[in-house]
């Protein structure tokens, strides 16, 4: 709702969870939403705004709750739907709101949807999917993300059914009217219990031309950037707004594999009338090689800026709305990526990322546990990743691409989503305070030192600096509205960016390295009169100097009024 021209989801900050690695309730490894509901007043405490809960929809779990057999109910490891309206209860009288995951790329295989499709050709939901039937030979090339082939084989209808990500997520198809239907049917039923908006997954995909018409190689190298923004795409998200989303005051995200700004601006563009803002992948692909994700390189902070900022000018131009993140269930943790996770630069360096992202123009997410600067994970065993994405991967690597068991899983620990997806560290009891019961994936071995509870006992923790952002960002209307600017474009260890308001100024300066950096600010930059808003060292200069010794993954922020 827009007061005073306000608009709540600029102004708010998100925080995602993971449920199933969040908090048991009851015993059996696995967290739950009584488990959430737990744990809101941390939550609270951290002084963000909205939650993001990863899907809790019945799920036969192949890919942890992203192949759904039942919109309309909640998966039973997580609880009941009683569980459910008590959590959303909770979470609005403590006046926070609460987004939902929408996946309607694909159903599970073992959605009634899927179960009836699959019995014969002739059956009214055969046509709620894609198929390549037989007697047509075999289906053009089209990879999955999780397998070899998007294609998988049915006995009973004769046809290969489309699956972009696992065997069990079939795609729906979009082209169906009655499909469509049925999907702002489920919406309507989440929004009006009362729930806040959708983060809405790999929502590019959903339109696809059924002639599956050959990839064009040279326009699409890597083959998979082909399968976003297929023909209609605009047209079901605007009648997906007409019909649904502009009927309640909520907030939408899209989840944008293959998207860069100018794309996205046609997704979030307010008077194109479809999403609120997306989630793009540029700043995620900066580390990938020839194999794609699973990569050694660091990110270089160049690119980073260039990309950064070209997502910040382009928003702002075209009257979008970026979602910031470092993080999610899908990506390396932050502070081993981005920053530095040896034992002294750690915390620092957590602060300096958090800085750097939560000063920038959007709504900045924080996925459970960056509160607290943790980890990837310490898995030395393929035994221990449970990942369907990670199972392939090792598979893929070892027996077609070449690669050694080692250095395989070495890849693993660098990049698989497994690092975000372990127990949440709560304090430095037996399971992490996560679970009575042995986690069904393992905790971390650096809980007794990281948690929850040592950070709230330590007023210098990550968690009470990004207390502070979030603090900030609500108290400076600059962070929400000021012009973006890069400064230093070129510099390989700074990255420097200005704010800019009609009488205000915000300057960002983050160092990205464990080295001094003894650095002159663009002298066209002046702040007499500023105050230092925050950093991550105690002994960082109040006012500001164009000269400025930064140390090792310092983070200095200066207003000017
Ligand atoms: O991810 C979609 C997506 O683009 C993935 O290819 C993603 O890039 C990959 O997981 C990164 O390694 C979404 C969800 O976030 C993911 O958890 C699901 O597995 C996927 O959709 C299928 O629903
Ligand atoms: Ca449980």
């Amino acid at each position: 709702m827009e007061q005073n021209n306000r608009i709540w989801w600029k102004e708010a900050v998100v925080y995602q969870i993971y449920p199933r690695s969040f908090k048991d309730s009851n015993g059996d490894g696995i967290g739950d939403l009584c488990g959430i509901i737990s744990c809101l007043d941390y939550i609270k405490s951290l002084g963000v705004d909205v939650i993001w809960l990863n899907p809790i929809y019945a799920s036969p779990n192949d890919d942890n709750g992203y192949d759904i057999s039942d919109y309309r109910a909640i998966m039973k490891e997580f609880g009941t739907m009683e569980d459910f309206d008590l959590l959303l209860r909770e979470v609005h009288a403590r006046n926070l709101k609460l987004i939902l995951d929408l996946v309607v790329n694909h159903t599970s295989d073992e959605h009634p949807w899927f179960q009836e499709a699959r019995k014969s050709r002739k059956n009214p939901y055969y046509t709620y999917y894609h198929w390549w039937p037989v007697e047509q030979e075999t289906p053009p090339l089209r990879p999955s993300y999780f397998e070899e082939s998007a294609w998988t084989y049915d006995l009973h209808t004769r046809a290969w059914y489309l699956h972009y990500f696992s065997r069990k997520q079939p795609d729906l198809n979009w082209e169906n009217r009655e499909v469509r239907e049925a999907v702002y049917d489920m919406m309507r039923f989440w929004f009006d219990k009362g729930i806040d908006g959708f983060r809405m997954d790999s929502i590019p995909l959903i339109a696809k031309d059924p002639a599956f018409p050959p990839i064009d190689r040279k326009k699409y190298p890597d083959l998979f950037s082909s399968y976003a923004h297929g023909p209609h795409l605009h047209e079901y998200l605007h009648e997906m707004n007409r019909e649904v989303l502009s009927k309640y005051d909520i907030m939408t995200v899209g989840e944008t594999p293959h998207t860069n700004a100018d794309e996205a601006a046609l997704y979030t563009d307010e008077s194109r009338k479809e999403l609120n803002m997306v989630f793009h992948f540029d700043h995620m692909h900066l580390d990938y090689d020839e194999n794609g994700k699973y990569a050694t390189n660091r990110v270089p902070l160049v690119a980073l800026k260039k990309v950064m900022t070209q997502w910040q000018d382009k928003m702002h131009e075209g009257n979008g709305w970026n979602s910031l993140y470092w993080c999610n269930h899908d990506q390396a943790r932050a502070v081993t990526r981005f920053g530095n996770d040896s034992e002294e630069y750690r915390e620092i360096s957590a602060k300096m990322l958090g800085t750097c992202l939560h000063m920038m123009q959007g709504t900045p997410y924080i996925y459970e546990g960056e509160e607290l600067g943790m980890t990837n994970a310490d898995f030395t065993k393929l035994e221990e990743y449970k990942d369907v994405e990670a199972l392939d991967i090792f598979k893929d690597f070892t027996e077609r691409k070449g690669f050694s068991k080692e250095d395989t899983l070495h890849l693993l620990h660098l990049k698989s989503r497994d690092n975000a997806r372990t127990p949440m560290q709560w304090d430095a009891s037996e399971n992490a305070g996560f679970s009575e019961a042995q986690p069904w994936i393992r905790v971390n071995a650096n809980y007794k030192k990281i948690n929850a509870e040592n950070a709230l006992a330590d007023s210098d923790s990550v968690f009470y600096y990004y207390q502070k952002l979030i603090a900030l960002r609500h108290e400076l209307p600059i962070i929400t509205d000021g012009v973006y600017e890069l400064l230093d474009a070129e510099n390989e260890k700074i990255y420097a960016y200005l704010r800019k308001g009609e009488k205000e100024s915000l300057i960002v300066l983050c160092n990205f390295t464990d080295e001094t950096v003894e650095y002159e600010v663009d002298e066209s930059v002046k702040a007499e009169r500023s105050k230092l808003v925050i950093s991550n060292y105690k002994d960082a200069p109040e006012k500001f100097a164009s000269k400025i010794t930064m140390k090792p993954y310092g983070a200095y922020v200066y207003y000017t009024k």
